[in-house]
């Protein structure tokens, strides 16, 4: 009996050993993304990261100011987690789709790997055949950039464009920044030209495949792989257009909760669900998983970070979870609060929680 349970003591570490010390898919992704990859893994043992979208570029009613950020005026320290977006690098424009200049933003980035928080990076580009990323009449939108498609040279250039940008997030000696990168996300909904109604699975796949192998040719190796698709029934409706464990570092996934009454149940159930079922799987295949978009429209229930949020993550080992971005200009859109807004109270007690990181409570993320 004593035996038994040494033995299963000794392979629980070993389990553990694996589990820590498996690699990034790139075999030459830099030591700080290959640490980075492996602290992401262990800070599951201590909490959650709290994550916000353009957080250090604008909020409501700024945009640009310097060490900025509605988290930290709300609650007093940064997230731990900064989302940032790439859509229109790809056109080669100097601002993106949410008219953030690509430069500001490179700042911010270093800035952020600086203080030692992390950064991840979603890309809503264009449609290759014309229009945005929602442009989602066409079907053949993903064939024509694989190789042999009408699109293939210039879908190249934008991968150009984009590797140019990663090989451009140095530190101050020079050094690689690791980003985790979650490309053509939500997949397994319909309002993207990568989506399932616009695609088959192959070739999203293909594409996907294709993406990661030119990036680390043009000698990208400072990016971890994100794969989120949006809400699913089922781990098997999840995995459906998984590019493969070769392919990807992370499992994320994307879930809102809907405006109106009695949305809070759906909410937290499918969380639950998801996020359950993707660290099951994160662990048996040794990789990572995050809850990579999620809020509600506006913050419109005042409790929402303890009471629904915290519902939705408690006690389950994701490394982290990201809110969407405070738009400064356009439609009022805000997923986290800021000073006065109705959910700031909340937001604060929701800091206090000894499970919730906040960047002042990082360890050491990139060694
Ligand atoms: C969406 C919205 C858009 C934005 C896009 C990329 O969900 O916030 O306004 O352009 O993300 O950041």
């Amino acid at each position: 009996m004593q035996l038994k349970i040494i033995s299963l003591f000794v392979g629980g570490f070993m389990i553990a050993g694996v589990f820590t010390h498996a690699a990034p898919i790139d075999p030459h992704a830099t030591k700080a993304t290959q640490a980075l990859y492996a602290n992401l893994k262990k800070i599951t043992q201590k909490g959650i990261m709290f994550g916000h979208q353009d957080d250090a570029l604008y909020g409501v009613g700024w945009k640009y100011d310097w060490n900025r950020s509605d988290i930290k005026s709300v609650c007093g320290d940064y997230p731990a987690v900064f989302g940032w977006e790439l859509g229109h690098l790809e056109l080669g424009h100097s601002n993106s789709l949410d008219s953030v200049n690509f430069d500001t933003l490179r700042s911010r980035i270093k800035e952020v790997y600086r203080r030692g928080a992390v950064n991840t990076i979603s890309w809503h580009l264009n449609n290759p055949l014309g229009g945005t990323a929602w442009d989602a009449k066409t079907t053949t939108a993903v064939e024509s950039v694989l190789p042999g498609g009408a699109k293939h040279a210039m879908f190249n250039e934008w991968l150009n464009r984009l590797a140019h940008f990663f090989l451009s997030l140095r530190d101050d000696h020079g050094k690689l920044i690791p980003i985790m990168f979650r490309p053509y996300h939500e997949m397994t909904g319909g309002w993207f030209w990568w989506g399932n109604q616009q695609c088959t699975t192959k070739q999203y796949v293909e594409l996907w495949r294709y993406t990661v192998n030119y990036l680390e040719k043009k000698g990208v190796h400072n990016l971890l792989y994100i794969y989120s698709p949006t809400d699913v029934p089922t781990s098997q409706a999840y995995f459906e257009r998984y590019p493969g464990d070769k392919y990807v570092d992370i499992l994320g996934v994307d879930i809102y909760q809907d405006k109106g009454e009695n949305t809070s149940e759906r909410y937290i159930a499918d969380a639950r669900r998801s996020l359950s079922f993707m660290v099951q799987a994160a662990s048996q295949r040794h990789k990572v998983a995050v809850f990579s978009e999620t809020g509600i429209y506006n913050v419109s229930i005042n409790d929402w970070w303890t009471n629904e949020l915290w519902k939705a993550i408690k006690n389950i080992p994701i490394a982290y979870v990201l809110v969407w971005r405070n738009a400064c200009d356009g439609p009022t859109q805000f997923f986290a609060p800021y000073p006065g807004q109705g959910s700031a109270q909340d937001f604060k007690a929701f800091k206090k929680n000894p499970k919730m990181i906040f960047e002042n409570q990082l360890p050491g993320m990139y060694q």
